[in-house]
């Protein structure tokens, strides 16, 4: 959905949100200091599966990706066909074909992938393929290496079947001459216009996988790469603990090994919302942050099922399918003015 228009949506009536402290509610009773997060300890026959969570409003993503385990597929299936659809949509100017473009109108792919054993798989400056997450699977499945880049990655996915075509559309083509109009390149998200998805899944057996998948900022510098497909910023999996992934400016999620962090905090027995938060504040708490000027945004689950969601601004949203019900969750955030 377009952002403004979702803000105004939001804003003239809250239709389909829910919003204020919502997602907080999902975690009404944050364990703190349990262990219950770590393998053995949780009964997955009480927990409430499967689950999907995903950055933004991506209800499309979230039905795919539960059709996808209601069917009996594993949670690595949902997350990469659930983040598929997004790629696919050329209204979603920042995933897949339809990209917004880097500032000399190239546009590239980063994503990535991670599965209950811990493997992973990755794809940065990718061109010319829509979907960035499923080659990042063929990365992680059939060679030994966990990232491929650039030209590399493009042989990599046309050898495997994958097949090339221009991700430049009309509209994000008018899009990127307009803003050349003047080129004024602003290292800073203006946080209504992103939609990266990030999506974390737990199947009927209780076992955790995630993805990220982006075409990164708008008119970046060529080459330049975020936060998304890099294992430990834009996406970690533990299956023992949780997982988490992230949007929003993604040199400030790699400064401070954001998704790793979220998961490593759960690992101590915070919730995923206590982590989440705990995330936000390590990058607003730096010494002259100027987090007034950009979006960082997590989502979180542990292995008991619970979701956490936490960022600098207003307006980032979750969307979760769980017990049949794929909603929308306003997030609660740190600027509060
Ligand atoms: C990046 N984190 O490339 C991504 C951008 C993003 O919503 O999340 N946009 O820095």
């Amino acid at each position: 959905m377009n952002r403004r228009k979702f803000i105004k949506n939001t804003a003239l009536t809250g239709a389909g949100l829910t919003l204020g402290n919502s997602i907080i509610g999902c975690n009404q009773n944050p364990s703190k200091n349990t262990n219950a997060t770590t393998a053995g300890t949780v009964d997955n026959s009480k927990l409430s599966l499967p689950l999907v969570i995903a950055t933004w409003d991506v209800k499309n993503a979230t039905a795919k990706a539960m059709e996808v385990l209601q069917s009996g597929g594993n949670a690595l299936d949902a997350v990469e066909q659930g983040c598929m659809v997004e790629e696919a949509d050329i209204k979603n100017s920042s995933v897949g074909k339809g990209g917004l473009p880097d500032r000399d109108g190239n546009v590239t792919l980063d994503a990535c992938i991670m599965d209950k054993h811990g493997n992973c798989g990755s794809v940065v400056y990718l061109q010319d393929i829509t979907h960035a997450v499923s080659v990042a699977r063929k990365v992680m499945e059939d060679t030994p290496h966990v990232m491929l880049a650039g030209e590399g990655a493009k042989q990599f996915a046309l050898s495997n079947g994958f097949e090339a075509e221009d991700l430049l559309t009309e509209s994000s083509k008018k899009a990127w001459e307009d803003w050349k109009v003047k080129s004024e390149y602003k290292p800073i998200i203006n946080i209504e216009n992103h939609d990266t998805i990030g999506m974390l899944a737990i199947d009927k057996n209780g076992d955790i996988a995630g993805a990220c998948t982006t075409s990164g900022l708008a008119y970046k510098m060529q080459g330049r790469v975020g936060d998304s497909p890099i294992i430990g910023s834009g996406l970690f999996i533990d299956n023992e603990i949780g997982g988490c992934v992230a949007t929003g400016l993604g040199e400030e999620v790699v400064k401070t090994v954001g998704s790793f962090l979220v998961v490593e905090l759960m690992r101590q027995g915070k919730s995923p919302q206590q982590a989440c938060e705990e995330a936000i504040s390590r990058i607003v708490n730096k010494p002259n942050s100027n987090y007034k000027d950009f979006q960082v945004g997590y989502i979180a689950v542990n292995k008991k099922g619970e979701t956490g969601s936490y960022s600098i601004h207003q307006w980032f949203s979750m969307t979760k399918f769980q017990d049949g019900k794929n909603e929308q969750f306003q997030s609660d955030f740190y600027n509060k003015g």
